[in-house]
């Protein structure tokens, strides 16, 4: 039986299929509007004002964060892709993190990054709201209650993970659409773009430095901490009811 992932990898090889985006396909993914996106592509919208996380996470790095970062991401991106062949250039951005192994040698790298940093970073905007010590509710909460064994070991490990990643990347709660995990990526690295069922990315916690040293300087920790203040549970919710549909 063919796995989701290889029957999209082999709607996006058919000749001619590659201008119809199979998340257009098989049903908009619950975020859409970037994933969805195609070159030249654009920084995302906050979406709010820079100090809406205040005090968890401080308005001078939110800026810089989106404004310069996401922007060199989007820079670099388009820069790579200036020079690909059309075909690829119609791909989305969920569409070239999906098929990394089609993109041309010579910009292999420079799409895993950019594109990566891209996704990871139009989904991390979404998912931040202060949440007042809210958490998650519904299908979402009763899935990590039995995952993880409640709430509190589920925010332990998840913590735990982040903590511990060795130099800069991700941590993250992802689903298969059945199950959920947590699992980490290096560098921009995208969960989507690992071999075998796609993990669709549910909660992210950016641990690379420029996410929190103005604040937080070496103290990871404490940054991790703060980060469970301003999670957007509704939009996680989202996230995991639409991979549950699309599985
Ligand atoms: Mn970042």
């Amino acid at each position: 039986m063919m796995t989701r992932r290889k029957a999209i990898k082999a709607v996006a090889l058919t000749a001619g299929a590659l201008a119809v985006a199979p998340s257009f396909v098989l049903g908009a993914a619950a975020d859409s509007s970037a994933s969805s996106s195609v070159y030249p592509f654009k920084v995302p919208e906050l979406g709010y004002p820079y100090d809406a996380l205040e005090p968890y996470i401080d308005a001078q790095t939110m800026q810089i964060h989106h404004d310069k970062h996401n922007g060199a991401y989007v820079e670099n991106l388009n820069k790579a892709l200036a020079q690909a062949p059309e075909s690829i250039q119609k791909m989305s951005l969920e569409d070239l993190l999906l098929n990394l192994d089609k993109i041309p040698e010579n910009i292999r790298t420079a799409v895993r990054n950019n594109a990566g940093g891209q996704y990871n970073h139009a989904f991390l905007w979404k998912i931040l709201k202060k949440n007042e010590g809210g958490q998650p509710s519904g299908d979402l909460s009763q899935a990590i209650d039995a995952t993880f064994g409640g709430y509190p070991a589920f925010q332990a490990k998840l913590s735990e993970t982040a903590t511990k990643v060795f130099g800069s990347g991700w941590a993250w709660l992802v689903t298969d659409g059945k199950k959920l995990a947590i699992t980490t990526t290096p560098n921009q690295d995208c969960p989507i773009s690992k071999p075998g069922d796609k993990e669709t990315p549910i909660v992210g916690i950016d641990v690379w430095e420029h996410a929190y040293y103005l604040k937080y300087q070496n103290r990871r920790a404490e940054y991790v901490k703060a980060f469970w203040n301003v999670i957007n549970w509704d939009y996680a919710a989202e996230r995991y009811s639409g991979a549950a549909k699309q599985a």
